[in-house]
């Protein structure tokens, strides 16, 4: 990436020009700050269509408004975080803020002022940047540096709400009166100007609302999770043609391939992907994908494109790196999917959101007594949850714009609620026999196995929306042996 122009010496920081944000440079003659200030051409884009989502944004905030009345409701896309020295990470807009708006910007808010009749929203952008004050090519979040980006004209057409400059938010907010709420942990700057007006529990409240409202997902956000999961289905077949690279290299092949499928398909993984081959299928969360991959063991890979739109999948496959499962392999590999079935065929309206839990984890306390790993029957195993050593982790959860999405719904509206027509969430039992693990004959030892799919709930049963990549064992590996060639 480019550097920006020479640092400013401290006598030069003086000049109203250069004290600008980032706007570090040297040597500006007056002829060629001039110069920049015109023959630019007017680029104001007019009659611009309302985004896909935006009767289903409108209506999110239909409802925010009637759940909160009388009260300010402030809600932060959030800011760019530094990674290092002068460089960020690539940015991605708070769940709330894209789910109210749409849009991705960081800096926006979005906030809603209460009326006699409700709320009217007004979102607060960054404008386009003033080619008069020198902006948009001596400050380093000028567009010149950063790109073009919508002026507030556009960004109202684009998203059907008021917009302003957010600039002058801080110093409205400040001047507030009523009751106000925020959605806190993503933008300092507006925290800091609320903190006299808000309390951590009433805002608490509105994080609870706004993760309960998402319970449930509208035709948009179906539509988004089939495309996260079509894509994340291709980034699976992308990652079996390589695996041979991945023996010469290491897992980080693996990630980096599913990675490219998610850049160019969506907007980034949903998550950091888990490639762990062999004995690291063991550890739940393995993101360091630096290990060996090696042909005899299996591969367990989670991984999940997020959509453009922030919706992400969550798809787990345990695959025999040389394209067969050994016998061992298999039997624990079945002995999943078997629990799969029977979580999967518990999903349906209705049922306790527990049941799939339930259901996948009595098979495979069934499996443990069987193999004799643990002293049956399985209902004594199941109470005293004996068969936890090797299942580790819940069957599954609520799936959206985060992989772990709803996550602040109140356990009335969530665990303890039955299931619904529009929920979506994810069936993934597992069985993991750590290679230290000296209860178990040595053969399970380093096998760890998981098979995760994305569900939605319908108005009969559900949907397996993930459905693309196979499952059983043996068509797992017809599938591999297909795209092999
Ligand atoms: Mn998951």
């Amino acid at each position: 990436m480019a550097e920006e122009l020479t640092p400013e010496t401290p006598d030069e920081a003086e000049e109203p020009i250069k004290q600008r944000k980032n706007g570090l440079y040297q040597g500006v003659s007056d002829e060629l700050a001039e110069n920049m200030k015109s023959g630019w051409a007017d680029t104001e884009l007019t009659g611009l269509a309302p985004i896909a989502q935006a009767a289903e944004t409108a209506a999110r905030r239909a409802a925010l408004s009637a759940r909160f009345p009388g009260e300010r409701l402030v809600v932060p896309a959030g800011n760019l975080k530094t990674r290092s020295n002068d460089t960020e990470y690539s940015f991605r807009a708070s769940t709330e803020y894209a789910y109210l708006t749409g849009d991705q910007t960081h800096d926006g808010v979005l906030v809603l002022e209460p009326t006699k009749t409700g709320h009217e929203a007004t979102i607060y952008l960054l404008p386009r940047s003033d080619r008069e004050n020198g902006e948009f090519w001596l400050d380093g979040m000028g567009e010149l540096w950063v790109g073009r980006r919508h002026s507030l004209t556009e960004a109202e057409q684009l998203l059907g709400i008021p917009a302003k400059d957010v600039r002058e938010l801080a110093a409205a907010l400040g001047e507030a009166t009523g009751p106000v709420r925020a959605v806190r942990g993503h933008d300092a700057g507006i925290e800091t100007a609320l903190t006299d007006k808000v309390t951590a529990e009433r805002d608490e409240e509105l994080r609870v609302y706004l993760s309960e409202a998402r319970l449930i997902k509208d035709s948009f956000e179906i539509a988004e999770l089939e495309k996260a999961c079509a894509s994340t289905a291709r980034g699976f077949e992308d990652v079996v043609k390589v695996l041979d690279k991945a023996e010469a290299t290491s897992e980080r092949y693996i990630e980096g391939t599913f990675f490219l499928r998610a850049r160019v398909e969506g907007n980034d993984v949903g998550y950091g992907s888990i490639c762990a081959a062999g004995p690291h299928a063991c550890t739940l969360h393995w993101v360091r994908n630096d290990g060996a991959v090696r042909s005899g063991d299996l591969l367990l890979l989670d991984a999940g494109v997020e959509t453009t739109e922030l919706y992400t999948a969550d798809v787990t496959r345990t695959l025999p790196i040389n394209g067969r499962y050994t016998e061992i392999q298999r039997k624990i590999y079945d002995a999943v999917y078997e629990a799969q079935e029977a979580g999967i065929a518990a999903v349906k309206p209705g049922a306790a959101y527990r049941d799939f839990h339930d259901a996948a984890q009595r098979v495979l306390a069934e499996k443990l007594v069987e193999w004799g790993l643990v002293e049956g029957p399985a209902e004594r195993v199941l109470e005293l949850g004996l068969q936890r050593r090797w299942t580790l982790h819940g069957t599954g959860h609520m799936l959206g714009m985060d992989v772990h999405d709803c996550a602040a719904a109140r356990t009335e509206a969530y665990v303890d609620t039955t299931l619904e027509p529009g929920m979506c969430l994810t069936v993934e039992p597992g069985l993991y026999f750590q290679a230290d693990d000296l209860t178990v004959p040595e053969e399970y030892r380093g096998i760890g196995v998981r098979i995760e799919d994305d569900i939605l709930v319908t108005e009969d049963g559900n949907r397996n929306l993930s459905d693309q990549l196979p499952r059983r064992s043996d068509e797992v590996e017809a599938w591999m042996a297909a795209l092999k060639g």
